[in-house]
């Protein structure tokens, strides 16, 4: 009961901030973000990114009782982007503890369309995909993240950039 409040509670906070998807607003964002997405394999595809970093997957789900990040724990180098898909159990987002990442790592997170700071839109489609892009100057470090309207039930992960 608790978890449908919360949600409902998100969903107005969407519907508030305009419905969110797609703002046109969002300048500075090349076009290939949802080409990308669109083209990002569902299973932890190897494909050659055109920005030159390596990609890497993250599934968000529900597996039984438990939400989560499939894996919450990964390796990446600066450069890289980091793929979530919707794969089941939304909305899900990815939202980064302004305190528990490398200082001055802020604007070395490239979060298209946040609805905060750090903080990715909800992804309310099944297989949806959001792309997280790490800059190359992005600080060596643990970046810890987790899904607002699963926070309480302890969907959260870890990127580490070496
Ligand atoms: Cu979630």
């Amino acid at each position: 009961m608790r978890v449908t409040s919360m949600v409902a509670g998100l969903a107005l906070v969407l519907a508030a901030c305009g419905g969110g998807e797609k703002k046109a607003g969002g300048a500075a964002q090349p076009a290939d973000t949802s080409a990308a997405a669109a083209a990002a394999p569902a299973g932890g595809g190897a494909a050659a990114p055109a920005t030159g970093g390596a990609k890497h997957d993250v599934n968000m789900e529900l597996v039984g009782t438990t939400y989560k990040y499939d894996p919450s724990d990964i390796t990446i180098k600066a450069g890289d982007q980091v793929v979530f898909h919707d794969v089941s159990g939304g909305p899900h987002n990815v939202q980064f503890y302004p305190d528990s990442i490398p200082s001055g790592a802020q604007s070395a997170i490239n979060m298209p369309d946040p609805m905060g700071p750090l903080a990715s839109p909800l992804l309310t489609e099944p297989n949806a995909t959001y792309t997280v892009t790490f800059a190359a100057s992005a600080p060596k470090g643990d970046y810890h993240f987790y899904c607002l309207p699963h926070q309480a039930l302890g969907m959260k992960g870890k990127i580490t950039v070496q």
